[in-house]
Parts: C-alpha cells; structure tokens; sequence
C-alpha cells in the first residue's frame, strides 16, 4: 500500500490546550506519526513517498479564502502582540452578537475562526497543515490513477475543520480537500466515512448540501462528547444534500459488537449510493486505550475494521485523523491497514 508522508507534520509541535480546566500537554504530537510510520516500516507496509506540491487552489475549492489567509498570518499576527507563546483563542460569538465584521485583532480573529481552546496556533502549523493536505492529495492522485488504495499518514488532522474554521487538533480539512478534488479529476461520487471517535462536524459543513458527496460518521454521542453540537442522527444534510449526511452516533463504553452494527448500516448506504472512490477518515481513538476517549475498541478490532472496509469494495483512500494512545496507535493504524489489504 502506497504510503504518502512529510516530515512536514513535526512543524506543528503545540505546547499545550486547554482541558479539563488546566493547560495540559497536547495530545496531537508528532510522536503520533513517527510511532505510526514506525510500524508500517517494521510490518513491510509501503513504500513511504513524499507528497508532490499541489499549491493553494485545491484547499480554496473547500475553504474560505479568508480563512486561508488567516491561517498563513495567525502566528505573525499573535508573536507581534503576545510574543512567542502557542496562539490560543478567548471567546467566541453568542447569540445576540454578530459575525458580520472580521476583527482587525488577532485575539478576535482567533475567536471569530475557531469553536474551541485546544488547538494551538504555533509557528509551524500553517507549513504542517499545508503538508498534510499535499500528502492527502498525492495520496488521493494515485487512486484516481488507479491504486485500490493508498493511505496518507499525516497530522496535524483535520475533519473538525470547516469551510472557515479550525478546532479539535485540526486546520485544514484533508479528507475533505481529497474528496474534492478527486471530484474535480472526475469521479461522480465521492463517499467519506468518518471512522474517528469524534463526529467530523467540519467534513459535515463542507459537504452538508452536496448530493455528489456521501458524508456518514459513526462517533462517539455529542450528548456526551465533543465536538458536543453536531453529530446526532436526525442531521442529515439539507437541500440538494438532504439525505446525503449520515450520522451514527454511539454511546460511551461501544464496543465491537455494537460498532460493527453501525459499520453495517454504514456500508449499506454506502453501496446504495455507489461512490467511485471511498474516503476513509480514520482515527484510532475508538481503541479501548485512548487517553481522552471512551470507546472500547481492542487491537485484534483494528483488524476487522479493515477488513469490513475493504468488504465495501470501492478503491480506498485512507486519511489519519486521531487516535492518542501513542504506544498502541502503529499497532492499531497497520492492524486496519494490514486488514483491508488482506481481506
Ligand atoms: C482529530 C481529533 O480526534 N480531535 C479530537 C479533539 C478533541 N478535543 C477535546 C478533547 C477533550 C477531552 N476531554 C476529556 C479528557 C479526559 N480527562
Ligand atoms: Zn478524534
């Protein structure tokens, strides 16, 4: 399986987010992806390539270009009025307030771009992001070539952004970028399936009236769980996209069993639909072990989530979203991976 990866992804090294009340170590590192690349190398998976450069145009086709330049400025902007110290945002619009105006302020433009406290700003997030959108779209490029599939092992991730927001560790949206333009290379429909423990809320945004992109997710309750106001089973996309969202939300404590059920409605929606080419946004913070998480996922599940994948049989495009127990995340990533390509 051809993996696309950059060095790149060490560039977004935060220091810390705010959790649980307290300023805590961030738990999207680049030892995620060095653990991972780790594994894939002693498991034989490859061979590793490094992402060609796809400039700007294929990321303005999901995001804001405002937002875009906000992101290449942000760290500028932020060590001019605060120093060097991790970007982080203070408040956010209410109801009652407004959106019609950008603040000039670094500390409203933060706020106005994000919906949370745990995603650091730093001085190389804009080089990372940029990097990991690459690595997605080369890996996206060799599907459409023909690959049966190809895996971007990447961070920083990137489902929780939207056309115009960051959040939940994420900046701009890989899965979602791919998805786009393997549309513009010409494939009728495009379905993403969310596996992360998280519901993709910005994958959702981007393609929320879209009939052309299939969105389903199977995440953790946002009655439980962040991102906490998106994810519940009755958005399913509006206009054109009505019906084309498909959320399974799933209580604290899912296991296989019941995990696997949801992948079977999952899978056929998917067949319904007949996509040319499947997107899997794949998080390993199902696994039983994840730090911030709770889902009880085991290793040896890792394996059948591939497989059960590759039984959708659809050329299969992998992009990395989270999963923070770093000492089992290679082993859990090469278990789907190893799992789809036997199966
Ligand atoms: C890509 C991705 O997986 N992003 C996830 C972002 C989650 N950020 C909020 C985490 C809050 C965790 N709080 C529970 C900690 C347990 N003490
Ligand atoms: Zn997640």
């Amino acid at each position: 399986m051809i993996v696309v990866h950059s060095e790149e992804h060490r560039a977004q090294a935060g220091r810390a987010e705010l959790n649980d009340g307290q300023l805590v170590p961030c738990y999207e590192k680049p030892a995620r992806a060095e653990i991972v690349l780790e594994r894939l190398r002693a498991v034989g998976l490859g061979p590793v390539v490094e992402p060609d450069a796809h400039g700007e145009a294929p990321l303005a086709r999901v995001h804001d270009r405002g937002y875009l330049d906000f992101l290449k400025t942000a760290w500028d902007d932020w060590v001019a009025e605060h120093g060097d110290i991790d970007a982080l945002p203070l408040n956010w619009v209410a109801p009652g307030m407004h959106r019609r105006v950008v603040p000039d302020s670094i500390d409203g433009r933060l706020g106005y771009y994000s919906f949370d406290a745990g995603t650091p700003i730093t001085a190389g997030t804009w080089r990372a992001a940029a990097a990991a959108a690459d690595c997605a779209l080369t890996a996206a490029a060799r599907v459409a070539e023909g690959e049966r599939t190809a895996f971007a092992l990447i961070r920083p991730p990137g489902h929780h952004a939207g056309r115009a927001f960051y959040g939940g560790y994420c900046f701009l949206n890989n899965a979602a970028v791919a998805a786009q333009a393997l549309r513009d290379g010409g494939a009728a429909r495009v379905a993403v399936l969310d596996v992360d423990y998280h519901h993709g809320n910005g994958t959702q945004e981007i393609f929320w009236e879209r009939d052309d992109v299939l969105f389903l997710s199977l995440h953790a309750d946002p009655r439980q769980e962040f991102p906490y106001f998106s994810g519940h089973a009755d958005e399913t996309g509006e206009g054109r996209g009505a019906g084309f969202t498909v959320n399974l939300p799933l209580p604290w404590g899912t296991d296989w069993t019941a995990y696997a059920a949801a992948l079977s409605v999952a899978a056929a929606r998917i067949a319904a639909f007949g996509p040319e080419v499947l997107v899997v946004s794949l998080g390993a913070d199902t696994y039983v072990g994840d730090p911030i998480s709770r889902f009880r996922l085991q290793s040896e599940d890792f394996l059948r989530l591939g497989e059960a994948l590759a039984a959708m049989g659809r050329p299969t495009l992998f992009v990395m979203e989270g999963g923070y127990a770093v000492d089992a995340l290679g082993v859990n990533v090469a278990h789907v991976l190893t799992g789809f390509e036997g199966a």
